[in-house]
Formats: C-alpha cells, structure tokens, sequence
C-alpha cells in the first residue's frame, strides 16, 4: 500500500475521481469509514471512495450525531483518513456547521486536506440525525441554503471539488413535490448532485422522486433503512452513486462487543487469539514494511545491525604505566581508554562490542563488552588477535584499535559509508605519529576529498615520502561482503608460518590485490597513544569532545 505522496504515482487528482463517480454511466458504490484505519480498509476492499460519515465519525468518538464533536475535530479525523489513502473521500458535512461562512470556510479546509468533496444536508444547526424524530426537524429556509451552496461553489479552488445538496424532505415528512422543488432550486444554485434522503423501508419514496426528477443532475441513495431492495433496483431508477452509509462503525461495533464481553466472562485469550486479526495484519495495514524501507533508506547503519571489535591484547611499551595495566587501560581525563572507546561505540547505538584482550586480561573486563583471550599476546601482533575474533566480523563491524581515541563525527561518517571495506586515514601527513601505518592511495588528500572515498593502494612503515597519502588510525569497518573478504584473506594469511609476526597492513595488503579498500580521509581528529606525550594531547583532545 502507499502512505506517502512523495511514493504516490502522479495520478489523477481526487477530486476528478469523485466527479468522475457521480458522473459515471455505472451505478457506483462508496463505503462508509470513521478514521484512518477504517479508511484503508475501505480502499483495500477495492471501493473507489468513501463516505465520511457523521454518524460514524461522532459515534467513533462516543458522541452523538447532533455536532457535538466539533468541525475542527472532525477535520483532524478527516487528516488521518486522507492521508492513509488515495481514493477520493466525499465528507458528510451536514449542514456545513453554520450558515454560508462556516460553509464556505469548511471547502477551503477540506481541499487543504485532499478531501474530494462534501455533502450539506437542507436543516438546521446543530443537526439530528434523519432516523431520529425525523418529522419533529426543520428543515432550512430554500433561499438560504441556496445561498449556502453557491457561497461554496464560488470558493472551492478546485473545479473539480464536488458539493452534494442532501434534501431532507422525505426525511421531515413534507412530500413528494417539497422533495422536488428543494432539488430543483439546489441544482440552479450550482450543486452537482443531489442526495435525495428517505427513512422508509421500501423504495416508494425514491421511486417517485427519480421519476420525476429525469436525470437533471445525478443522484446520490443512501440505502440504509431501505437495505432490503435489491441493488439492480437502484440502477433502474437511474441513480448515479450508492453510499453504504455506516456499515464499518456497525460491524465494529458488533465485533468489539462480542470480543470484550468475552474477555471479561472469561478472564482469559485463549479463545480470543484465533477469531481476532493477528498483531502482524494490524502492522501491514499500518504500513511497517514502508517503514522498515524508509529506515533503511534514510537512517545511518547505525543501531541494532553493528557491531564492534577491540583489538587490546598488547601491553604497550610505556614502562612503568604499562607495567601492570595494558595500554587500553590507560586513563585520559580520568577514564581508561577502553571505556571512551565503548562509550562512543554506544553512543551511535552499537551494544554489540567485543574486546580481544591479552595482557593483564583480568582487570579488561566490564558487562559493557565481551571478551575474546589471546594468551600468546606477547608473541603476536594485531592480525592474529583479529583472526581469534573472526566469528565477530560480520554484517557492519567496525573494527578498532584498543588504544586510540577519535572524535565521534569520525565514526558516524564511518558508519555511512557503504563500501564492502573502509579505512579511516589521517590526511594530515605532518603529524603523523605512527612509523607503520603510512598508507597510499590512488588518490592525494585535496579540500574536497575530505571524508569522502579514494582506493586504498598499500599500507607500511617503508613507503617513500611522496608514497605517504596518510596515516591509518586503527578503525576501520566491513560490511557483510567486506566481513567475508576479511575472512577470506585472515584464512589465507593464518596458513602462513609468520602469520604471528603479521600486521593490519599485512591483512589490507593482501586484500588489496583482489579487492579494493576504500579509504576514508579525515585530518586530526584522533590520537592513538604511544608516549606519555600522547596521554597528554588525548586529555585536550577529550576535554574538547
Ligand atoms: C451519515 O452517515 O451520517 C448520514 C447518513 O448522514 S444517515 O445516517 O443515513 O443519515
Ligand atoms: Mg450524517
């Protein structure tokens, strides 16, 4: 189904649609609906339009038929139901809430609501509802409701906007030739269809109406107290439009007290469940899956589908800071590295963090993360931490390095980005703090590729100065093709006898020859912490978070 008009096909406007059905040839049907969900289910019947009862919008909201919901909330009601569908819907205006100014006033609102056209009945406000006491209520003054509907002609924008005049004379009780005379004089002033009510069982009344009327504009029946005669019927009088008037607000009505008196008798849902919808067909008729796909369409890849890796099995060389903590454990502004690190992981919605740890494993533990051991940590380098982790590379990881701190744009655009493999390096080839992580790219930084992509050639600390597009800072993410690329070139690699001794360049490298890697340019922004010196700028670097 389709919510939306930026998902809506360009078709034809409303308003022609409803024109189109009272001046149809075939005799034609719309349905009753009270709100947006009623409205839908109108339009995934198959009906070309629906009626915008009073009664049923007022009983829906547990008031009675006589305006005592006001305009205003009737048009809330109406917002729903315009925009949960795309058939025209006819509102049942009734007297069009006032005298010609409420009247005229009452078009502009619909058409800035998409509402196709509205029905005004001949009495007075506040109305009754015609199958109450019908004999007892007035009906309006001829020349004033003409007036009425010519102050509503004159100010629909839309040519096509229909105004059906409902003629409540059968209703009151004044006749035949009443009837007539109130069509005759609601045609000249400018309606283009006439609603010709009756609260008889039997057709008698229309049946006299039609045949004298003799098509002059087309008619509009509202069979609910003449249910029983048959619809070819109505075809032969030569009526144009059907309205089942309030059917949906009814069967609901039926449906929701045999469903609760149940339930309370029965303290219990065990009979319930299987005569009720399921959850998931109110979900479809609400639209999730537009939803899901919006989601996906619109939002970062943020959120439930990530997850993270730290890699912080190394103890660092920091002498005595290092001597019992590893480096990730290391504090800036009074908090390990470590736990930043988790923080900005959570912050954009990734709870999934898995951390490798090696040295001093017992003091890296939290419930914040889980925790993979690399016991031969003092004899292994990165790659062999990341391959124990490999059942962690997934759909979306981001993959980091235990001891580096980043601002967080660095990770959001991280996660934006959509290539099977992204590395993020620092452009700013001045200050670059790591003697093995120099990479080179097809590309140069230059202003406008910053945080955009270029290919990845080779990363290593032996690259000539002209080589040296940037540094790697140690976070880098997959995407579900990227993680089983990654998979693939760990499998190659582990077979090899120094896979021990083997580095991220390694892995980025041998990736590189059958795969591109891109490359994700950022300029500072980031620390990874080998000196006390470093310890230091990363305070500032938090400080300014
Ligand atoms: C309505 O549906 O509110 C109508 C039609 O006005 S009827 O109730 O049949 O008068
Ligand atoms: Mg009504």
């Amino acid at each position: 189904m389709i919510f939306f008009t930026t998902e809506r096909e360009i078709e034809m406007k409303r308003t022609t649609k409803l024109r189109n059905l009272i001046n149809s040839n075939e005799l034609e049907f719309i349905m009753e609906a009270h709100n947006g969900l009623s409205a839908k289910i109108v339009e995934e019947a198959g009906f070309k339009g629906i009626w915008g009862s009073g009664l049923s919008i007022s009983a829906s909201m547990g008031v009675r038929d006589n305006n005592e919901a006001s305009w205003t909330q009737v048009l809330d009601t109406l917002d729903f139901m315009s925009e949960a569908t795309s058939i025209p819907i006819l509102l049942d205006g009734d007297t069009g809430y006032g005298n010609f100014n409420n009247a005229r006033r009452l078009v502009k609102k619909l058409e800035s609501r998409q509402i196709a056209g509205v029905c005004i009945e001949d009495k007075l406000f506040p109305k009754t509802n015609s199958f109450i006491g019908g004999e007892a209520q007035p009906l309006a003054d001829i020349e004033e409701f003409c007036g009425k509907i010519k102050a509503m002609k004159d100010s629909q924008m839309d040519d096509d906007f229909v105004v059906v005049s409902r003629v409540e004379a059968f209703i009151a009780g004044w006749g035949l030739s009443e009837a007539l005379r109130r069509a005759e004089a609601y045609r000249l002033a400018g309606t283009d269809a006439i609603l010709m009510h009756s609260k008889r069982s039997d057709i008698t009344e229309i049946e006299a109406f039609m045949k004298e009327w003799g098509g002059r504009l087309p008619v509009v029946l509202v069979p609910t107290k003449y249910y029983t005669v048959p619809t070819p019927k109505f075809k032969e009088l030569g009526a144009n439009l059907v309205i089942w008037a309030n059917h949906n607000l009814r069967s609901a009505v039926t449906a929701m007290q045999k469903t609760t008196k149940q339930i309370f008798e029965e303290e219990s849902l065990i009979n319930i469940e299987k005569q009720v919808v399921s959850v998931d067909e109110v979900f479809r008729i609400q639209g999730a899956d537009e939803l899901k796909r919006a989601e996906k369409r619109y939002l970062p890849s943020t959120g439930k589908n990530v997850n993270a890796v730290i890699l912080a099995a190394s103890r660092g060389e920091m002498e005595e800071l290092t001597e019992e903590i590893p480096k990730t454990l290391l504090e800036v502004g009074g908090r390990p590295l470590l736990s930043i690190q988790v923080d900005e992981f959570n912050k954009v919605g990734i709870k999934d963090i898995s951390v490798v740890r090696g040295f001093a494993k017992d003091r890296v533990a939290s419930a914040n993360f889980s925790v993979i051991d690399n016991d031969l940590f003092s004899e292994t380098k990165e790659l062999y931490s990341l391959n124990l982790a490999r059942d962690k590379i997934k759909e979306n990881t981001v993959i980091s390095y235990g001891d580096i701190i980043f601002k967080n744009y660095i990770l959001n655009d991280l996660l934006n980005d959509m290539s099977d493999i992204t590395v993020i390096v620092d452009a700013d080839v001045e200050s670059i703090t790591n003697d093995r992580d120099f990479v080179s790219t097809t590309t140069p930084y230059s202003k406008k590729l910053y945080s955009s992509t270029v290919q990845f050639t080779k990363m290593s600390g032996d690259l000539k100065d002209k080589e040296i597009h940037g540094e790697f800072i140690g976070l880098w993410k997959v995407t579900k093709n990227g993680a089983n690329i990654v998979k693939k070139g760990l499998a190659d690699l582990s077979e090899r006898e120094d896979f021990k001794q083997m580095t991220m360049a390694d892995l980025f490298n041998h990736i590189s020859l059958s795969h591109p890697i891109a490359v994700k340019y950022i300029k500072g922004s980031w620390l990874d912490i080998d000196t006390i010196k470093d310890l230091q700028k990363a305070g500032d670097l938090f400080d300014k978070h």
